[in-house]
Parts: C-alpha cells; structure tokens; sequence
C-alpha cells in the first residue's frame, strides 16, 4: 500500500470525459509534475490545495508536448476514495488520450493497478468494510432501480452497522464467559450469576433469529439482484416466441408459422416496473425424432427446471390435460417455482379456451394474442405481482449475498450450539469456542476476520480503475 497506483477509471472508448486516478504518496508529487495552469510546461512544483479543481494542461513528459486540456482534482487523504492521497484527471475521453496521460504518470513512479485495488485500500485504510466494498461492484453492475436501491442502502452502511450491531453482542458475552474461564490456576475464575446467564441467553437467542432472518432475506430477495428467472415453454407454433418479443418489445426471437422453428433457447434481459428479470423463450415441447429438436426440448426442461416462474403457454382448440401440463411443468419437489398459465392467439377463438383442471385452478390464468398484442399489459402486471408477492421490500433494505449467507448459515451453526450449551448448561469453555466462532464468521462478512482468499475473491471481480 505504500507504492503509487494509477488507473483509467471511465470504461474504454470515445465519450465526453474519461477520468484517470491516482492513488498513493506520490500522487500530487506525480501530478505537479505533469500538470501545468499554464500552456507553458509544469516546472514540477505546481503546488495543489486538497480538495479544488484545477484547470490546466497535462504534458508529455518525454517531448514535452501538451497532451490534453484537462481539470485535476487533488484530494488529501483521509478525505478521499481510499484514504490516501488521490488525484483525479478529467481528460477527454479517448483510448489514445487517457493511454498517453496514463503512460505519463507512469513514467514518473506510479504502477499499474490491479482489478479493484482503489476499492481495496479504501477497505484496507478502514474507511469502508467489506460489505461497502461489494456494494461498489453492485452498483456499477446494478440491473434495475431496485436493485440499486439496496446496493446503495449497502454502500451507505446498512448491512455493516447491523452485522457489527450483532457482532458487539457476542463479544460482550464473550467477555463475561472468559472471566469465568480459570485460564492459569491462579485466580478464582468468577462465575457468571444465573440472572447473567439468563440475560445472554437471551441475547443469543435475539441473534440467532436477526441471522435467521438475514438468510431468509437473502433467499427472498437475492433474485432481485440477479433478475427473476422466466421461462416461456409450451407445444410448438403456440406463439412463444412472438410473446418474447412482444415482452422485451423487440424482434428478439424468429417467428414463423413452421412449428419448430425455436431450437436453442434464447436468453434476454428484461425490466418490468424496475424489476430486473431474465426471460427465456425455448423449443416446443413435444414427441419428435428430429435430433435438433429433442436437444433443443431437453434444453428447455433444464431452463424450466431452474426458473423462478413458468409461463406455461397453449392455443385455443387443442385438448388438454393435467399429465400434459405435469410433464412440462413438473411442480413436485420444487418449492417456490410459480407459473402463469397463458392462452395465446385469442383472436381466433374466443370461448371454447382450454381449462387447467380443479387440482390446479390456484394457477392464474390470462388470456392474449400476442399477435394483436392484446392482453399483454395486464401478463406484466401478473408476472411482477406474482413475482414479489412474498416480498416484504421495506425490510428488506438490505439484501445479503451468497458469501454473506454462507458465513451466516455458519453463524447460525455455532450460536445454536451455543444455546444448547445453555439450556445445558455445559462447560463455559465448549461455549466460549462456539461463541469465538460465531463472532468470526460474522466478522468474515464486514471484513474483520476475513481470510486474504476471500479479499482477493471479492476485489478481483472489479474493473481496474474502481
Ligand atoms: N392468430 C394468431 N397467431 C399468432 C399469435 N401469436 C403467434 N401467432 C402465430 O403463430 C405462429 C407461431 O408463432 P411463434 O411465436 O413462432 O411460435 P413458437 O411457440 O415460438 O413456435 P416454435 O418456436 O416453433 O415452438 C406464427 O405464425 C405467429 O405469427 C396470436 O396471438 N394470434
Ligand atoms: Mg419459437
């Protein structure tokens, strides 16, 4: 962390402002040397105020040549994105330029950065935990207003404070079972008094159920980070692929009158109301020799198999049966799948529409011609009230992640020994290990005691330049 490192940190490409950052002890030393208020080239002493922006000129500084017109902002660490000493350069924005500016503080002793490391040392200097750090890369990565409303309640600290808030708990009933603890021989080992160990019975209890709570959340929501998983299925030539297209409102999938026309699936991002979802359109499911297509049949099991919500599709005049609809849709096993019963092509017949039978009439069912696109908008309305029905939004500010689950399924582990250990009343040493670990893992989640794999993991799956 003691070595300067700079960085593009606007993606590649031509665009109206490119920024380059640099952070470490020779940051403003780098950037007086390059930087000039003047058309005239930079003595090297420019001296920089913390926290002004500058206007000026970055020069070569082989040839001496100005490069581009630029504004420099210098910041003094602490106050800045990593703690360090930061100075940020607004050029314009073009592969040659930044690379040119770039390869110009690199000249002067700054190194290359890696994926992710201006975040990092914002982590290592303390100015953020690790869970701010995550929100970072979701927030760049956000796919819908939703989804960037909980990075950036993330960002802000939401998880950290609570996570921490549990983590405290522990610690002080940590500390009460050690005293009790005889370490050396020496000293009487003070035993905690019933109502003590009653009051942090308690306690453990209140975080085992906030922990509980955390996954569930996580299993609750973490779709709508990632996008809820549609898929389209029925028989051929039922008009799948003309309500892709008609959803995503562009001609994303081939339609044609020859059933069979779908063979791999087709995969799309969609937003419905700022929900994120990912939506498939698949082959026809039906009996076939045709190789291609019974490839393209099992693909599309597979994506039903793994998707959130089923848009089971038929056409008016077709026969119809529960063992048909249970061999596409297969519902035993699959807690949580939902599905939409749709019927399609409307415009030609309109009584006479298939029924799922009693058994399922819980299934909601809509009616519409995606060929007239009739019936369309209220299918969007369904599929994000069906969607987020068991969403509780508000308390669900914060969504933890999969790393974040884990080490809270961990947690969950060692606090339940803990209880028992309790209501056993068993050795204050075997708790006091349950306790340590509970705390560790919790600790794994805002960085505390996270491991330097777990720090790579995560940093390494930025862009360079963040
Ligand atoms: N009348 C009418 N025709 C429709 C409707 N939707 C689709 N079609 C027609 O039905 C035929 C098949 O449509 P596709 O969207 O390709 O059907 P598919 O289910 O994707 O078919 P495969 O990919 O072959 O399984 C095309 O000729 C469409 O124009 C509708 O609502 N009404
Ligand atoms: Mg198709």
């Amino acid at each position: 962390m003691n070595d300067t490192i700079a960085a593009i940190a606007t993606p590649y490409g031509s665009g109206g402002i490119g920024v380059i950052r640099i952070s470490g002890p020779k940051a403003f030393d780098i950037a007086s040397k390059l930087f000039s208020k003047r058309q005239s080239r930079p003595q090297g002493c420019t001296a920089l105020e913390s926290h002004r922006v500058y206007h000026g000129y970055i020069f070569d500084p082989e040839n001496r040549d100005i490069i581009d017109e630029v504004l420099l902002i210098p910041m003094k660490g602490p106050s800045s994105y990593t703690a360090q000493d930061v100075v940020e350069i607004q050029a314009h924005s073009g592969i040659i330029v930044l690379r040119t500016i770039l390869d110009g503080i690199l000249s002067q002793g700054a190194r290359l950065s890696e994926p992710g490391e201006f975040t990092k040392r914002a982590f290592l200097n303390g100015r953020i935990d690790l869970t701010q750090a995550e929100a970072v890369a979701d927030i760049i990565n956000a796919k819908s207003a939703n989804s960037l409303k909980f990075a950036a309640s993330q960002n802000l600290g939401a998880l950290k404070t609570q996570i921490q808030g549990l983590r405290e708990k522990l610690i002080g009933f940590l500390a009460l079972l050690e005293v009790s603890i005889d370490f050396s021989g020496d000293v009487e080992p003070l035993e905690p008094s019933t109502k003590e160990m009653a009051k942090f019975y308690n306690v453990i209890i209140d975080v085992l159920e906030k922990c509980q709570e955390f996954v569930k959340q996580h299993d609750d929501a973490c779709f709508l980070k990632d996008g809820i998983r549609i898929t389209i299925c029925g028989a051929p030539n039922v008009g799948k692929s003309s309500l892709m297209n008609r959803l995503l409102e562009q001609d994303r999938s081939i339609v044609t009158a020859i059933p069979g026309t779908t063979r791999d699936p087709i995969e799309e991002g969609l937003n419905i109301d700022g929900i994120p979802f990912v939506i498939t359109d698949t082959a026809g499911i039906h009996q076939t020799d045709d190789l291609v297509e019974i490839i393209g049949i099992e693909k599309a099991k597979d994506h039903i198999t793994a998707s959130d919500l089923v848009l089971f599709m038929k056409e008016p005049g077709t026969l119809f049966t529960d063992r048909e609809f249970e061999k596409v849709v297969p519902l035993e096993n699959q807690s949580g799948r939902k599905v939409i019963f749709v019927i399609n092509k409307i415009d030609l017949e309109e009584g006479n529409l298939p029924k799922l039978s009693k058994k399922y009439q819980h299934i909601p069912q809509i009616e519409i011609s995606a060929l007239l696109n009739k019936g369309i908008k209220e299918l969007r309305q369904k599929i994000v009230t069906i969607s987020i029905a068991d969403l509780d939004m508000e308390k669900s500010s914060v969504i933890p992640n999969l790393r974040h689950k884990k080490a809270l399924e961990q947690a969950v582990e060692s606090l339940e020994a803990v209880k028992t250990g309790l209501e056993q009343t068993l050795e204050e040493e075997t708790m006091a290990i349950d306790i340590k670990n509970s705390i560790d893992s919790l600790g794994t989640i805002t960085g505390e005691t996270a491991s330097l794999d777990i720090l790579d993991s995560i940093f390494n799956n930025f862009c360079i330049g963040k």
